[in-house]
């Protein structure tokens, strides 16, 4: 798998052209997207940001395999109370433009943190994107699963599953730090990236 960065854009304007399927990153600001990115394509094309919230555009990327060539839309962070009142009101409008209208979209992958209960910012989230005029297929990953130990870890993302109503065949293991649940990311996403 090979990727590279195509742009930034804060609104459609600024969008790549739609000419190949799309997934979507989605998650609480600082939940490990950049970071779980970088270790899925194995390059450090996302940037893992030590001040978290920060991000209120929409990073594309290219990825091309062997079987597929797709993009990933690495959204700007949900529910992080530091980021300034006036970028939170306005990534709503932003995100939801690009969820309602992108034609390309074919999937979310939404992100929480393995080692938290599902947080009311990712209920509002799910709740969201479950009021979509299209419907768009959801899959959830339990990110840094390296912090808990693995006896706990498929208990916490049934937990997660269970919380947010994700089926459980769309769940999934995440850690960039020890590589969990990375292959199984992989397939995943060049099984979305085939459908026609
Ligand atoms: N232990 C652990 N820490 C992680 C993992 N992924 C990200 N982090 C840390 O979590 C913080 C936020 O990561 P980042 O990728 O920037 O999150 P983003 O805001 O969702 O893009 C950083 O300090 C990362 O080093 C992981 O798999 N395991
Ligand atoms: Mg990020």
């Amino acid at each position: 798998m090979r990727a590279a960065f195509v742009t930034s854009a804060v609104n459609p304007q600024g969008y790549p052209a739609p000419d190949r399927p799309e997934i979507a990153f989605v998650g609480r600001s600082n939940v490990g997207k950049s970071s779980l990115l970088n270790a899925i394509v194995r390059q450090k094309i996302a940037r893992a940001s030590k001040t978290p919230g920060r991000t209120q555009q929409i990073n594309f990327f290219d990825v091309e395999d062997r079987e597929a060539a797709f993009r990933i839309a690495d959204l700007p962070g949900y529910g992080f109370a530091r980021v300034p009142t006036e970028v939170q009101q306005t990534w709503p409008s932003m995100i939801e433009d690009y969820l309602q209208n992108r034609p390309c979209l074919r999937a979310l992958l939404l992100l929480v943190d393995l080692r938290h209960e599902a947080q009311p910012a990712d209920h509002e989230a799910v709740a969201w994107l479950r009021s979509l005029r299209r419907p768009i297929d959801l899959f959830l990953l339990g990110t840094k699963a390296d912090r808990l130990a693995k006896a706990h870890q498929k208990v916490a993302l049934i937990r997660l599953s269970d919380a947010l109503g994700v089926p459980r065949e769309r769940t999934g293991l995440a850690s960039a730090a020890s590589g969990v649940g990375l292959d199984a990311i992989r397939k995943t996403l060049l099984e979305i990236a085939q459908v026609s």
